[in-house]
């Protein structure tokens, strides 16, 4: 059933860099959204319990390798295979609160070397396009001092300095309403900041169709 009016909920998406906070503001982000009166829901990518998800997980755990090329199209068929779920949903007034999307899958796989940011973006062209990107900004020494890198793959700090400059490059991109946060702020700070973004994202969004990315 389509919600009164047949409003359609917005497409919020958190990126950043580890330990910038991300998990836990989405979580946050949801439970506040729903306590003032809106249907919000999380989601995250990669989403590790499909089948797509599962080697996706065991590659980032270092249980497998999977050739580069390769496990870029698995990030981005982790998302399309999600996409007719998001669309029922923001169609049926539900605000979605993505932690990463394709914009993480972009600025990882072209951190390494020989990828370029053209390539890369090209299997998530088309993917329902956010109403709003919410970027929370961690300089690498404030992360660090949240305590040291997992051990997933990825998690080192040469490679991240290299995330950082691409997440740059993306931000770039003014077709996008990207909104820069400052994650350095207190847990609370940073939720009211991005409250009040999505607050405005969501009532936008109620009268506009869903764009596509990167069209
Ligand atoms: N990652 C995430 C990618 O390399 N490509 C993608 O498309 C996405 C969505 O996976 N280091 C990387 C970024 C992270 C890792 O994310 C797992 P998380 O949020 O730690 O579960
Ligand atoms: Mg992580």
């Amino acid at each position: 059933m389509r919600s009164m009016a047949g409003l359609r909920g917005a497409l919020i998406v958190l990126e950043g860099a580890d330990r910038a906070g991300k998990s836990t503001q989405a979580r946050l982000l949801v439970d506040t959204l729903r306590e003032r009166g809106h249907r919000a829901e999380g989601l995250r990518f990669p989403e590790r319990t499909t089948e797509i998800g599962k080697l996706i997980g065991s590659y980032l755990e270092k249980k497998n390798n999977i050739e580069d090329h390769t496990v870029h199209l698995l990030f981005s068929a982790n998302r399309w295979e999600q996409v007719p779920m998001i669309k029922e949903k923001l169609a049926s007034g539900v605000t979605l609160v993505v932690d990463r999307y394709a914009f993480s899958g972009v600025a990882f796989t072209s951190s390494k070397e020989n990828f370029s940011l053209k390539w890369c973006k090209q299997p998530d062209v088309g993917l329902p396009k956010p109403d709003l990107i919410l970027f929370l900004n961690l300089s690498l020494e404030a992360a660090a001092a949240r305590g040291g890198f997992g051990n997933e793959r990825y998690e080192t700090n040469d490679f991240q300095v290299q995330v950082h400059k691409r997440y740059r490059e993306l931000m770039e991109d003014k077709s996008l309403n990207w909104k820069l946060v400052d994650a350095s702020q207190s847990v609370d700070d940073v939720l009211k900041v991005i409250t009040e973004l999505s607050e405005g994202a969501i009532e936008e969004a109620k009268t506009r169709t869903i764009g596509k990315l990167w069209v």
